[in-house]
């Protein structure tokens, strides 16, 4: 039963896109009257698919065969996945469609369609040539399960009965909708106005109608005695049909020997001149009871633009079975696993990396299937740093080893903890290192001998803006302003206070092309 449930969703499904086509439908109705009975139909279960290469071709039912007792035209048929599809994936096609029938694959439903009318024998020429293909070794591997269905018509489990909505542009009369009916046949199985003999099939029924919808009921025959008169449940009671309800006065319905029916509040009420067959109140025509619940109107009630035709009769209808299903089994590809750390980028399989992540490379096993190999990549960056400084003289840069007398950008290149270039940039500028000279050391001990500190330059150094001294705990011991430059005695001669010992300096330099500059060091003084 749960089976049964889920292929009647799926009839469903596949039913609302032949709505559009209901003109052609009546058209191959109407030719295919002469059909001969068939109650007797069904299709050898095509083999189960193994797939393992994606978009690999492959027939789904190279050996379709239906099994009649004679021809018979059919109008349409379904391919379709009723488990596992993969939309945008999973595809059905044909290699080339020797007939004049109209096929074609809607990615959005999965479902392969043939339409027009035709010998049953060239349906199974096309089915034959169907073929599956997957365009993508990537997706979820699911099994799938393909079910292909002869006719355009909605099946009922419950009842095993088929059905179809006929919906018409204009008004149609009651008779009309069930001569034609009755002249209509699926796969040589007669068709009839339907009949609701439970409340699976009113819902049934319900879930397919748009508007107002002849049923085959009526009380024609004598007034207030509500007979099922199509079908099997029409030739019951010596012909005369299923007596299913009667009409109680003043207005309602009552069930007869437990018999189904859905009457709306106070219908039947054969109104006004007389109402004598039975609809079912579409979702528009609310006007006393619901949409779903029934009513009787008169023959030519202008509000009825459609009705539905069942086919089967009766509960023996085991030997009709015009579908069948295959599985497709998508085995997964052989799987690989590589690791690989790099700098930057990393080049692999012809493709360049710039970002960690898993990669995937499909290609092919060597049995021909599906193989996958997963780069599990991991990148880091190299790094760039950028460096600035000054000097005033020949200028030592420990990253790379070397002196530098002029001013410039250098580059030293070194290996980074994670295992990458590290690149630093430096800029420096070497500023007048031959225009001024500042002694590390000096001896003011009265010798007459280096007993000074000042600064001394050549042509180009003006002027000493200031000078100012300060011992290794910040205090100043020497301070002095405007000094001209190589005059030992403008400097600091050492305050006899202060002993010997390393102190700090900073002096603020006037060149003589109207720049300057601060300048500190350390001086030692020696007694
Ligand atoms: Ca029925
Ligand atoms: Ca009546
Ligand atoms: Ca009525």
């Amino acid at each position: 039963m749960i089976l049964l449930t889920v292929l009647f969703r799926l009839f469903v499904a596949g039913w609302f896109s032949l709505l559009s086509s209901n003109s052609d439908l009546r058209a191959v109705h109407a030719s295919s009257m002469s059909s001969p009975e068939n109650d007797s139909l069904s299709i050898v279960p095509p083999l189960d698919l193994t797939y393992c290469k994606t978009y690999e071709k492959r027939l789904i039912a190279p050996d379709f065969k239906a099994l009649y007792t004679a021809s018979f035209d059919l109008d349409g048929a379904r391919i379709y996945f009723s488990e596992g599809y993969a939309k945008g994936d999973d595809q059905l096609g044909m290699l080339n469609n020797p007939t004049n029938l109209q096929t074609g694959f809607e990615t959005a439903t999965g479902v392969f369609s043939i339409r027009g009318n035709a010998p049953i024998e060239t349906y199974e020429q096309i089915i034959r040539s169907i073929q599956y293909f997957n365009t993508n070794s990537l997706t979820p591997i699911r099994d799938k399960q393909i079910t292909i269905v002869l006719g355009n018509k909605l099946y009922n489990p419950e009842n095993g009965h088929y059905y179809t909505l006929v919906q018409n542009q204009n008004a149609i009369s009651w008779i009309a909708a069930k001569d034609q009916a009755s002249r209509d046949n699926y796969l040589g199985l007669g068709g009839y106005l339907v009949t609701i003999t439970s409340k699976q099939e009113n819902d049934f029924i319900k879930a397919l109608i748009a508007s107002n919808s002849w049923l085959g009921g009526s009380d024609s025959a004598e007034e207030g005695v509500w007979r099922w008169v199509t079908g099997c449940e029409g030739e019951m009671d010596s012909g005369a049909g299923v007596y299913f309800s009667r009409q109680n006065v003043p207005n309602a319905g009552l069930s007869v020997n437990n018999n189904y029916n859905n009457w709306a509040c106070t219908e039947p009420n054969d109104c006004c001149e007389g109402e004598d067959y039975l609809h079912m109140i579409g979702p528009e025509y609310e006007y006393c009871g619901f949409f779903g619940e029934w009513n009787d109107l008169p023959l030519n009630d202008g509000t009825v633009r459609s009705y539905i035709i069942e086919y089967g009769c009766g509960e023996s209808l085991e030997q009709f079975k015009p579908w069948t299903t295959l599985r497709i089994f998508r085995t997964p590809p052989v799987y690989g696993s590589i690791e690989a750390t790099a700098c930057d980028t990393f080049s692999w399989k012809g493709n360049l990396y710039t970002k960690s992540g898993s990669y995937y490379y499909p290609s092919t096993s060597a049995a021909g299937c599906d193989s996958l190999t997963e780069l599990q990549l991991t990148l880091f960056d190299s790094q760039i740093a950028e460096l600035r400084d000054t000097s005033d003289q020949a200028y030592f840069w420990e990253a790379t080893g070397l002196t530098y007398d002029k001013s410039g950008l250098y580059e030293a290149y070194t290996t980074a903890s994670n295992g990458c270039d590290s690149t630093t940039h430096l800029q420096l500028e070497i500023i007048k290192p031959n225009d001024y000279f500042i002694p590390n050391v000096f001896s003011p001990n009265a010798d007459g001998h280096n007993d000074y500190f000042t600064i001394y330059g050549n042509e180009n150094l003006l002027a000493i803006s200031w000078i100012k001294v300060f011992d290794r705990w910040g205090n100043l011991v020497f301070s002095r302003t405007d000094l001209p430059p190589n005059q030992s005695e403008a400097g600091w001669g050492g305050n006899i206070e202060v002993g010997a010992g390393t102190y700090l300096f900073a002096a603020q330099l006037q060149f003589k092309d109207g720049t300057s500059k601060k300048v500190t060091g350390s001086i030692l003084l020696v007694r």
